[in-house]
């Protein structure tokens, strides 16, 4: 069962006892982010057993929290509700991720009709994935109360979550600049429109504060919203942007996955909850929003007036540097009576975004084989933060094929920021770190089993020596076979027969061993 709205999903979370509500009138400023940080490194509630894909770190992020006093705001601020696993499951309505990976596998691979009768069979499917598109409807909730002139983000409970971020004169921003504040929109969906297809586009991306009713906008450059703002900039036009908090809980996981420029998130979150997400015109931009979200802040987009954004502490565990992003001027403030607004706290992890890099992990391996089909499984370790570390495991049957599989990784979508990749064996399992770094160890001459090439990185990545660009690092620790340089003949791997394992469990007691 998936929720249609943020207030269920967190009245559920309430009822088994995942959430926790803090009374206390709490700061905005560092304190909430501070909090969340704690509970995010905390044993997780509720008792779900560790998943099979995450041995190591599977039981930590401890309670969501709904801020019921934050200082200065007009609004509740909840934090941590995708924190752990088990939330995670509960936001898009599954019991186990791979149920989301079978769906998506299923319009990726559809099994195409031939005779007359299977296509009509076929013909409830073709509705059913009609029915999953975004629909335009009248009014939504997300609507209740609507303020233009009057609209004011120091409302918003929006936080500060590390000391340094906005600082000036501190990580690339000028002494001088103006002035602005440190809070951040931090766990909502930024709509926008491509202007001359009409596609839409849903991103998680961080908004930074700068006064009452300006923004400024940090969508990486190799990011839709980015892509969309060039196509309004080229046209000297100033380009609707909505930000939405709430709305189906799929939605906010939906704004993170790394689908293909053009691939509707809309769409993606429909086929997530079962049905079309119903979305509402806003009052003062030609855009449509989630009618059952929380908050909505509408504006305009000016990408010709560049403002310092940042810095940041971000989730590589480190400041990101500062740096120009277009202005945003809010036109309208709409929102339920009593709505509550979603926040996250980035940093060292774990964070609650890593488990939204999980479910992608878990989401994303079935359209990742049909690209790549050499791959068996992959893991994105916890300590890599998403794209420093990538662990593959390939049915090996060719010389170098390790190296075709890193470059198509390379290749492939937001995985072409993935600096550091590990290629092991089949039989290998990649979830478990020390059996991979086992590999690397045993199985890696350095001089011929590892390959750099030059590319785009991750503008987040503060070693690359160029802003966005610089090298990555495949490493082949699958055993070797002729072809793939000087190779001596590689031995077999320690494991007891089966027949002696088998004898050893039936004696066990015999032994006296407990
Ligand atoms: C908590 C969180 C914060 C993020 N912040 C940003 C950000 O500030 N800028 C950005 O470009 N991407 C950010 N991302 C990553 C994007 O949401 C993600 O890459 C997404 O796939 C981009 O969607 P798009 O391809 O439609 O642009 C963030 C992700 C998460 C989970
Ligand atoms: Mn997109």
């Amino acid at each position: 069962m998936s929720f249609s709205d943020l207030r269920s999903f967190i009245d559920h979370l309430d009822r088994i006892g995942q959430l926790k509500r803090v009374r206390a009138e709490v700061d905005p400023i560092l304190e909430i982010a501070a909090i969340a940080d704690r509970m995010n490194k905390a044993p997780a509630a509720g008792d779900l057993p560790a998943p099979a894909t995450d041995p190591y770190h599977g039981r930590l992020g401890g309670h969501a929290l709904l801020f019921e006093n934050v200082k200065g705001a007009k609004f509740p601020c909840a934090v941590n509700l995708f924190g752990t696993y088990e939330r995670t499951l509960i936001g898009l309505g599954v019991e186990r991720f791979e149920e989301l990976a079978e769906r998506v596998q299923q319009i990726a691979k559809p099994e195409v009709p031939t005779t007359l009768i299977e296509k009509m069979k076929k013909l409830p499917d073709l509705a059913r994935m009609a029915a999953m598109g975004p629909k335009v409807v009248r009014s939504g909730i997300c609507q209740q109360v609507v303020r233009t002139d009057d609209a004011n983000l120091f409302d918003l409970p929006l936080i500060q979550c590390w000391p340094h971020d906005g600082e000036p004169g501190y990580a690339g921003k000028p002494a001088d600049a103006p002035a602005d504040t440190a809070r951040y929109v931090t766990f909502a969906g930024i709509y926008t429109k491509a202007p001359d297809t009409g596609t839409r586009n849903v991103g998680m991306y961080r908004i930074q504060q700068i006064d009452e009713r300006r923004m400024a906008c940090h969508w990486h450059v190799h990011h839709d919203g980015a892509r969309h703002c060039r196509k309004y900039a080229a046209r000297g036009e100033k380009m609707p942007l909505a930000i939405v908090w709430g709305g189906e809980p799929v939605l906010t996981y939906a704004a993170t996955a790394p689908l293909p420029p053009d691939i509707s998130e809309l769409l993606f979150a429909g086929f997530l909850c079962g049905h079309g997400i119903d979305l509402v015109p806003c009052k003062t931009i030609p855009l449509e929003v989630p009618a059952n979200a929380e908050i909505v802040v509408e504006g305009w987009v000016d990408p010709q007036n560049r403002v310092w954004e940042g810095p940041f502490g971000d989730h590589t565990g480190f400041y990101s540097w500062a740096d120009q992003y277009p202005s945003f001027e809010m036109t309208a403030m709409t929102h339920r009576r009593d709505p509550v607004m979603p926040a996250t706290i980035v940093g060292y992890p774990p964070q609650e975004d890593y488990y939204l890099g999980k479910a992608t992990e878990r989401i994303f391996l079935p359209l990742l084989k049909i690209l790549i089909p050499d791959i068996v499984d992959y893991d994105l370790p916890m300590w890599g933060a998403f794209h420093n570390f990538v662990f593959v495991s390939i049915r090996k049957e060719y010389p170098l094929q390790a190296r075709r599989v890193m470059s198509a990784i390379w290749g492939a979508g937001q995985m072409a920021f993935s600096k550091i990749l590990v290629v092991v064996d089949h039989d290998v399992n990649v979830h478990d770190e020390q059996e991979v770094m086992f590999m690397v160890g045993a199985n890696v001459d350095p001089r011929r089993d590892i390959m750099y090439v030059d590319g785009p990185i991750d503008i987040l990545d503060h070693a690359s020596p160029y802003y966005a660009a610089g090298s990555k690092m495949g490493i082949d620790a699958t055993r070797k076979i002729p072809g793939e340089g000087l190779v001596r003949e590689f031995p077999e791997r320690l494991t007891m027969p089966e027949e002696i394992e088998r004898l050893v469990d039936r004696r066990w007691s015999e032994y006296g061993l407990g």
